[in-house]
């Protein structure tokens, strides 16, 4: 009998040469060298990407772009497979034409990172597999978003792609990019859709609160924002194929839904729009297990697990997966570090302890979680 295997589908990698990118700028985002007199025992740079990050950046090391490291912190918590993306901010700040040109690249990078990693051998499958990057940035043109989609589906260990929640600067709502859903379709990848920017920072108040508000909740409510847009334009009906992974299990979508139900059946403009109740699209979406506990996963799997109810025509909902099924282990490595000297990080500990005491979940499921229903969605089951 084949091991069951422990997959990672939310773990990030600044590339080698996207972090020399961040070297290279004056501006946010950046990779700055660490002050002179730093008190940190190794690193020797510091991170700026997110708004307000504490004075002089966060330490950043080779865990955020060596592969060695990647492996290593694997096999330090059993992970035998992880779907690596690169982080955000992704290519948002460069014009058009230098974003279309390092994309190419980068991706090609990505290929390389995952194709000459180790293999398991019993599984015949890679230890790495990646998600590419399409140039998103406003005034591309759709030609070259589509010439990168033809890129991703061509590298054989580019599983997918990784997209932020600009779209081409107007949202993922934009019917601009309705040639580019068309083409992942078609080409069966699947999108990770990651957040950056948070909310308004207005709403985080004058209190100093580090990065508490913008990553527990920022993170997640533009992701939910950008997914509830994006069902309301439609793009689920146009394209039904298309697959979505949602980042952090989603935010508060699986939360919200039946209210967005709600509310769209009380704005006749709205819902003549749409061909089936919002419950059902957030049904056939898939989701991290990115929740840190067990009561969290198990509510996203009963919430996404109704989701035939609410076909318009139930009887053709098809085949609609149970809503573990559609949920899979992640890390959010190389973020989260530990604080001290712990050998195993917390944040994987944790996510791994809610996976196994969902307590409405049999081992069979727990199983699909922490890496089978990864293996099917991106066709590496042998
Ligand atoms: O801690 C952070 O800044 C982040 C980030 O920027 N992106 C991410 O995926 N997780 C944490």
């Amino acid at each position: 009998m084949l091991k069951k295997l422990l997959v990672d589908v939310h773990t990030h990698v600044y590339l080698p040469r996207y972090a020399d990118l961040l070297r290279s700028r004056s501006a946010v985002p950046r990779i700055i060298p660490a002050a002179a007199g730093s008190t940190d025992s190794k690193p020797s740079e510091r991170l700026l990407i997110l708004d307000h990050e504490p004075s002089g950046g966060r330490p950043v090391g080779p865990q955020y772009w060596s592969r060695d490291e990647k492996l290593g912190f694997m096999d330090k918590h059993g992970i035998d497979v992880s779907i690596v993306s690169s982080a955000n901010p992704w290519l948002d700040f460069l014009p058009a034409p230098d974003a279309s040109d390092i994309a190419i690249k980068l991706n090609d990078d990505l290929e390389e990172y995952c194709s000459s990693s180790p293999i398991i051998s019993d599984q015949h499958i890679k230890r790495l597999y990646g998600f590419g990057m399409l140039p998103l940035v406003p005034g591309i043109s759709t030609s070259a978003l589509l010439d990168s989609v033809q890129q991703i589906s061509l590298l054989p260990h580019l599983k997918g792609l990784i997209m932020g929640t600009r779209g081409v600067g107007k949202g993922l709502d934009d019917e601009a990019l309705d040639p580019v859903w068309e083409a992942i379709e078609k080409e069966k990848l699947v999108v990770f859709l990651h957040p950056h920017y948070g909310v308004d920072s207005n709403a985080w108040g004058e209190k100093e609160n580090g990065h508490v508000l913008p990553l527990a909740l920022g993170f997640p409510f533009e992701t939910t924002v950008a997914t509830t847009r994006l069902i309301l334009a439609g793009v689920l009906d146009k394209f039904p194929d298309l697959r979505l992974l949602l980042a952090h299990s989603g935010g508060a979508l699986t939360q919200l839904s039946s209210r967005l139900a709600s509310c769209i059946h009380h704005d006749p403009l709205v819902a003549s729009r749409l061909k089936h109740d919002a419950r059902y699209y957030i049904g056939r979406l898939y989701y991290d297990a990115v929740s840190y506990g067990s009561e969290e996963l198990q509510f996203v799997a009963d919430a996404i697990g109704r989701s035939d109810k609410y076909h318009s025509s139930s009887a053709d909902a098809g085949c609609i997966l149970p809503g573990s099924q559609r949920m899979m282990f992640g890390t959010d490595h190389p973020f989260f570090p530990p604080l001290s000297g712990e050998i195993k990080w917390r944040s994987v500990v944790e996510n791994l302890e809610a996976i196994q005491t969902v307590s409405g979940w049999s081992q069979e499921q727990k199983d699909g979680v922490e890496g089978g229903n990864a293996l099917k969605l991106f066709n590496l089951v042998q």
